[in-house]
């Protein structure tokens, strides 16, 4: 592919302009038209570099010095070659080495950040950088910083967030561990993709683009290399324009061990990834839990029964009734889940949230609760009735409908003081809508 240097893209003003400025330069005393050409250089050098983008290169930084210095420059000449103005970040928190001697040695900004992490430096670097398109990428050597044009164009065409995608690029031989390249990163990435239905084929690339004001409706709080599905998946949650292109990934230049910890890494992106994503991990378990609880102690409650030649009897009412108390009970976390995710993410339109938001009142809890609660209690006391009537009797026949009460009554306490607390999300949602 040619690259087009942006200086090509540059718009000059439009003819219609300059016939205006000369007319209206016409009309001007003699003495004053210097003045007005220099004020129309002025306005048509401003015009043009406006138009040019300003980038900002954030490198995250944990003792490269073998390798920094060669993407810093790697970088600068990128920048000469397609006419674009920039700055080269590095992102350190807590090198030994000689990284942040050479990062100032070649002019690049060196921010230190206390947080370790490799996203909290991130964070650091991207609000310290003064580009309206912020490019990251590893100071390893690992990916081709020659290859900023094309992340850039991509951002010019319109798109918020773009990601490198190394499995469609190509992976030099050695350069991604085969346990990352065949099972860590495709399984994480397709759960994460599921998750959030970004079309993101690697969720873990480290090269990518975005612009600054993107960057602050993603919100990004991770600290560690989480940090790197945590822009993908709050890009989705905030309907960015979200696309990737093909990158090769090379082998890196060091001869020190990658920072990233194969299992400590991979968990804490699963953990990332389940504890966004409600939907998934709360309210479809606490459905099929509920409907199956809910089912066998309708099947169960006069008495034991038969299914497909199968007799079922106390024991699967108490699964029955285990199941309804617990589905429940996840089901509520996965709605207060869902309020927090929206009130994180404002912007983001949750049809649940709002559909909850339509329907549910405190009151209308409270009397649902209180009257399941009640129906428990008032079978109960007909059953104590029976038990003193029988003189004390085993009452073997009412051993169901006492379990199904008992589950009835919990449900509905449950009900009622989870009401307070959802009633409390919400208002606090609609406030911030
Ligand atoms: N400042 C900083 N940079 C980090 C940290 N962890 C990793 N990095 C940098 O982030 C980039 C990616 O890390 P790397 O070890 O290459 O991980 P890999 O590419 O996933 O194997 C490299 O440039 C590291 O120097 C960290 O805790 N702090
Ligand atoms: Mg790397």
């Amino acid at each position: 592919m040619t690259r087009r240097p942006f200086a090509a893209h540059r718009k000059d003003l439009d003819p219609a302009v300059i016939d205006f400025g000369i007319q209206l330069a016409s009309t001007v005393p003699a003495q004053q038209r210097k003045l007005c050409r220099i004020a129309f250089y002025l306005l048509k050098y401003g015009y043009s570099s406006v138009d040019k983008p300003f980038v900002s290169a954030v490198m995250p930084c944990l003792n490269e010095e073998e390798t920094l210095g060669i993407c810093i420059s790697k970088v600068f000449k990128c920048f000469v070659e397609l006419g674009i103005r920039g700055e080269v970040v590095v992102a350190d928190n807590g090198s030994t080495d000689r990284s942040t001697e050479i990062a100032q040695q070649l002019s690049a900004k060196v921010v230190h950040q206390p947080i370790p992490g490799y996203g909290a430096a991130l964070s650091a670097g991207i609000e310290a950088a003064d580009g309206e398109i912020i490019v990251i990428g590893d100071s390893d050597d690992s990916y081709d910083w020659s290859d900023i044009g094309l992340f850039i164009q991509r951002i010019r065409d319109g798109y918020d967030l773009v990601i490198g995608n190394r499995f469609q690029g190509g992976i030099e031989t050695g350069a991604m561990p085969l346990l990352h390249r065949y099972l860590g990163n495709p399984v994480l990435s397709l759960i994460a993709r599921l998750a959030c239905r970004a079309p993101i084929g690697d969720f873990h690339c480290g090269m990518r683009a975005f612009t600054k004001s993107a960057y602050r409706e993603m919100r990004l709080s991770t600290t560690g290399m989480e940090f790197a599905s945590e822009m993908i998946i709050n890009a989705a949650r905030n309907s960015l324009r979200i696309t990737e292109i093909p990158i090769r990934l090379y082998r890196d230049k060091r001869s020190r061990a990658p920072h990233l910890r194969s299992f400590r890494d991979g968990w804490r992106h699963l953990r990332f990834i389940m504890t966004y994503a409600p939907d998934h991990v709360f309210l479809i378990p606490a459905a099929i839990m509920l409907a199956v609880g809910v089912g066998l102690q309708a099947l169960l409650v006069a008495g034991p029964a038969r299914v497909f030649g199968f007799p079922l009897g106390i024991h699967f009412l108490a699964l029955g009734s285990l199941l309804t108390l617990a589905g429940y009970n996840v089901l509520n976390l996965g709605v207060l889940g869902k309020i927090a995710v929206a009130l994180k993410h404002p912007r983001l339109g949750s049809r649940t949230v709002s559909w909850i938001s339509k329907r549910f009142s405190l009151e209308s809890g409270l009397i649902l609760g209180s009257l399941l609660a009640f129906a428990g209690l008032l079978t109960d006391i007909v059953i104590f009735v029976q038990w003193i009537r029988s003189s004390g009797g085993s009452l073997e026949e009412t051993v169901h409908l006492a379990f199904v009460a008992s589950t009835t009554i919990v449900l509905g306490i449950n009900i009622m003081f989870t009401s307070f607390l959802v009633n409390l999300m919400l208002s606090e949602e609609k406030l911030r809508r």
